[in-house]
Formats: C-alpha cells, sequence, structure tokens
C-alpha cells in the first residue's frame, strides 16, 4: 500500500468515525465517508492510462482533483481507532471521466458513483462543502416508515419545528430521495441535484447524507436533524403527536437571524 499524508483529513476521519460508531450511527459496514482535496501536486498527476476506470457520468467540475474515500466494508468503529489502512485516495484524470486509484485502501465504498457525482455538485454550486458523510440513525429511518413522511416539506416542517434552532441550521430543510438502489447511480444524481441547495438529503428508508466544510461540519447538521427527530419520537412514544412550534414562530426565528429568504 502507498502511503499518503494528509493528516487533517485523517484526523477528520478518525474523529467523526468515533463518534458515528459512538453514537451506534454507522452499525457494522455501514455509512461512508469522503473529502475533496484541491491539491494538484505531483504525486496526484501519477494517474496512468492503464489504471484509468471510466466514470458512470462525466464528473467535469472534479477534472484533476483527488478524493479520499473510505473503503468497502470498512467500518466506523475501526476507521475511529485507525483511520490509514481504511481510505483511499482517488484522482480523477484531467478530462473529468475517469478515476483512478492513487494510494491507501484499493475498494471503495460501494456509494462512490454517489460520492463522486455530489462532489462534482459541491464544487460548482457550493465548493466550500469539502466533505460527505453518509451514515444510517435509526431515528431518522424511523421516520421514513411514518405514514405521509415521504417528502422533503412534510419531514422537514414536522421535524426541524420540534426545537427552536434546528430551522435556524437547517432554513432550506432536508432533501429526500424516495428509495434507491443502494450503491447506484440514480442515487447519487438524485441527491447530487438536492445538495446543490440543501445540506442534508434523507435516503428513503436508507439512512442520510450530509455534507460540510470538514466532516465535523456535516457531523454537526447529521446532529441537529436526528436530535429533533428524536425529540418527536419521544413526543410519539409519550402518545403526544406534536404539532411543533408554529410558521409564524419559525419565520419569526429565520428574520431575526437573517435566514428567512433561505426557507
Ligand atoms: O454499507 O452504507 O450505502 C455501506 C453503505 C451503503
Ligand atoms: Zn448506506
Amino acid at each position: 500500500m502507498t502511503k499518503f499524508s494528509y493528516q487533517n483529513e485523517l484526523d477528520d476521519f478518525k474523529a467523526t468515525a468515533h463518534w458515528l460508531a459512538l453514537r451506534g450511527w454507522s452499525e457494522a459496514a455501514g455509512g461512508n465517508m469522503s473529502i475533496r482535496l484541491d491539491a494538484q501536486n505531483n504525486f496526484l498527476s501519477k494517474l496512468h492510462e492503464d489504471d484509468h476506470i471510466k466514470l458512470p457520468v462525466d464528473v467535469p467540475y472534479l477534472a484533476g482533483k483527488a478524493v479520499l474515500l473510505t473503503g468497502s466494508g470498512t467500518r466506523a468503529r475501526e476507521i475511529g481507532v485507525d483511520p490509514l489502512p481504511h481510505i483511499g485516495l482517488y484522482k480523477i484524470s484531467d478530462d473529468g471521466r475517469y478515476y483512478g486509484w492513487i494510494a491507501g485502501n484499493e475498494t471503495p465504498s460501494m456509494e462512490l458513483p454517489a460520492h463522486f457525482a455530489i462532489h462534482n455538485a459541491l464544487e460548482q454550486h457550493r465548493p466550500g462543502d469539502k466533505a460527505i458523510l453518509h451514515t444510517h440513525p435509526a431515528s431518522l429511518i424511523a421516520l421514513c416508515h411514518v405514514d405521509g413522511f415521504d417528502n422533503a416539506k412534510t419531514i422537514s416542517d414536522k421535524i426541524l419545528s420540534m426545537q427552536s434552532e434546528a430551522r435556524l441550521i437547517l432554513p432550506e430543510g432536508i432533501g429526500f430521495v424516495e428509495h434507491e438502489l443502494p450503491g447506484s447511480l440514480e442515487l447519487g444524481l438524485k441527491s447530487a441535484k438536492l445538495l446543490e441547495r440543501h445540506h442534508l438529503v434523507l435516503w428513503q428508508c436508507h439512512g442520510l447524507l450530509a455534507t460540510g466544510d470538514s466532516l465535523a461540519g456535516a457531523f454537526d447538521k447529521l446532529e441537529v436533524f436526528e436530535k429533533s427527530a428524536r425529540v418527536y419520537w419521544q413526543l410519539r412514544a409519550a402518545g403526544i403527536d406534536p404539532a411543533g412550534i408554529s410558521e409564524t414562530e419559525i419565520k419569526h426565528t429565520l428574520k431575526a437571524f437573517g435566514r428567512l429568504e433561505r426557507y
């Protein structure tokens, strides 16, 4: 295994995986993470023609860039102890049509198509978000089994009205993708479209995808949404179907913080 030294990124993988495992949000080998690198140095230009793998869709905004991605079958509870063996470095060709393995773990997560499609959209629309975090939190997956919770508006309005700062942190609400095959390009492309505007996308009956300036930043948003869902479930367990904070109050809060136009 050729080693690489992106210490800040490795620390981000390690700390985030540790917390994912601790919270029980990435069971077994569930979930995956990636960070997009801007650095274009000689080491990264070592992509040989023979090693080219055709991408299912072109990713022009990733041309010449590199991505650190967790490997297939890797466990959060192990990445959280020693990230290096579990993370691969991939380079995208200068025409944005191929990718190749450069160093580290050689078998990428099955969600590679989604990660690459989403990084491509982020680079175009929200370049500050460099990290993608996918995980399986029970209280969020459970929402998908509630009657009527089959669209972004209903879930956003209901869940983000459980706590007064949730909508403030996620004024746009969340995106929602109806059930798709895990690892499929369709899942990636639909998510990429929604993430042009949102920071979170709920994959129906599967899990959550979050983006951030770092994995820790993506984890923040995941935590906020998950906390609100837990408040919802605690109330439901007590026999209460909460109305939530009124839309008037939500708008008042967003206006006070200058975020109403993002609602
Ligand atoms: O097991 O979470 O979505 C990895 C996954 C695929
Ligand atoms: Zn998953």
